[in-house]
């Protein structure tokens, strides 16, 4: 029996970690909430219980088995090392560690295999990342995967309960004639803030100096990562470009990719799909089906469709991607982590 803690349990990812292990496999002794000292008392669902959200403090993972963290990079950072040492296996949802080589980035669709060369920190990729691989790995598996070209259509959940609290209050404003000022997105604390209400952003995260968001980086190198492994990163070309829209829950993507089997037809694909692991296929045509974000929230499957090929470049072909970015994204891979590591006896 597990003793898990989250750690940003009242977030808009923290709040599903709860959720999703009401669902899970593992066997639990006992859930604890911790947040920052704003919500010390408050409480949180977890099933048919409300749990008292505990203040973090370095003392928070005494005796603990698995913490699940969502709560920003800066205090995985501060933290996790905090309750690795207490002896827990830290599962962390921010970019505070998943390009370090010694923290395995994980997506168990993909990767499963890169638990074993854990040390006591195991990264959840960026939920735009995620389901991209997940649609994209059987395919790879099966035609080989050379170059991949992402358009993202990003809910504004990924930015966290404020920032969908945001895209609400700007359409209700917008419909009532009344004004509201943007103050989150698209970046929370930069100069600039924007209206998502009825409005798409081309930009998530932060710039670079090379005019790439950090989010188009973390597209970039998180999925080499997890493709890859150890393997020369250039074997895989990739490319992104990361919007906002005004969509609460659930990220769409159109992922253009090109396959190394240059005879390799959509129905080959579309079958490569099918029944794949975490993967839905919705791809007819003829009868408008196709995946669609209000469809997908609540879902811990990635769906994909839309798949057809260029008609001017041998081996390319598009697809349309959608998942629920709170679970499939963050909060259930997290968990599926933790499910896969118990059934390969790492926990
Ligand atoms: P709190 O509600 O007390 O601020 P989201 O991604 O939806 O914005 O959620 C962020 C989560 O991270 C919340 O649960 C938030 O708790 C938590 N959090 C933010 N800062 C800290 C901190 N310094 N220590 C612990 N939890 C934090
Ligand atoms: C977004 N993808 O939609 C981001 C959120 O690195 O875990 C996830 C940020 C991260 O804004």
């Amino acid at each position: 029996m597990y003793r898990i803690a989250v750690v940003g349990a009242t977030g808009a990812v923290g709040t599903r970690m709860l959720a999703m292990l009401v669902e899970s496999t593992l066997p639990i002794e006992e859930v604890v909430a911790l947040a920052s000292s704003r919500s010390a008392g408050k409480q949180v669902r977890y099933g048919d219980q409300l749990l008292t959200v505990q203040t973090l403090t370095a003392d928070s993972f005494a005796g603990i088995d698995i913490a699940l963290f969502s709560a920003g990079g800066a205090v995985s950072k501060r933290f996790a090392p905090i309750a690795v040492e207490a002896g827990a296996i830290v599962i962390d949802n921010t970019s505070a560690f998943r390009m370090d080589p010694n923290v395995p980035l994980v997506v168990p669709e993909v990767n499963a295999q890169a638990l074993t060369t854990h040390h006591g920190i195991i990264a959840n990729p960026n939920c735009s990342t995620i389901q991209m691989v997940v649609g994209l790995e059987p395919i790879r598996q099966r035609f080989g995967l050379e170059r991949i070209i992402v358009s993202t259509y990003q809910a504004a959940s990924g930015a966290g309960q404020q920032a969908l609290n945001e895209l609400m209050r700007e359409t209700q404003a917008v419909l009532d004639n009344k004004d509201s000022e943007p103050a989150i997105l698209p970046v929370a604390g930069e100069a600039h803030h924007y209206p998502i209400a009825f409005n798409p952003i081309p930009q998530i995260d932060v710039f670079e100096a090379d005019g790439y968001t950090h989010e188009e980086w973390k597209m970039i190198h998180e999925t080499k990562k997890i493709m890859l492994g150890d393997m020369d990163a250039a074997a895989l070309k990739v490319t992104a470009t990361c919007v906002r829209v005004p969509v609460p829950i659930a990220h769409s993507e159109a992922v253009y990719f090109e396959v190394s089997d240059k005879n390799a037809t959509a129905d080959q694909l579309r079958d490569a799909l099918t029944g794949a692991h975490g993967v839905v296929v919705q791809d007819d045509p003829a009868q408008q089906l196709y995946p669609q974000a209000r469809n997908a929230v609540g879902s811990k499957a990635t769906y994909v469709g839309r798949i057809r090929p260029d008609q001017e470049v041998a081996g390319a072909f598009h697809m349309w991607n959608v998942s629920d970015n709170l679970l499939k994204g963050a909060a259930w891979n997290s968990v599926q982590i933790a499910e896969t590591m118990m059934d390969m006896n790492l926990l």
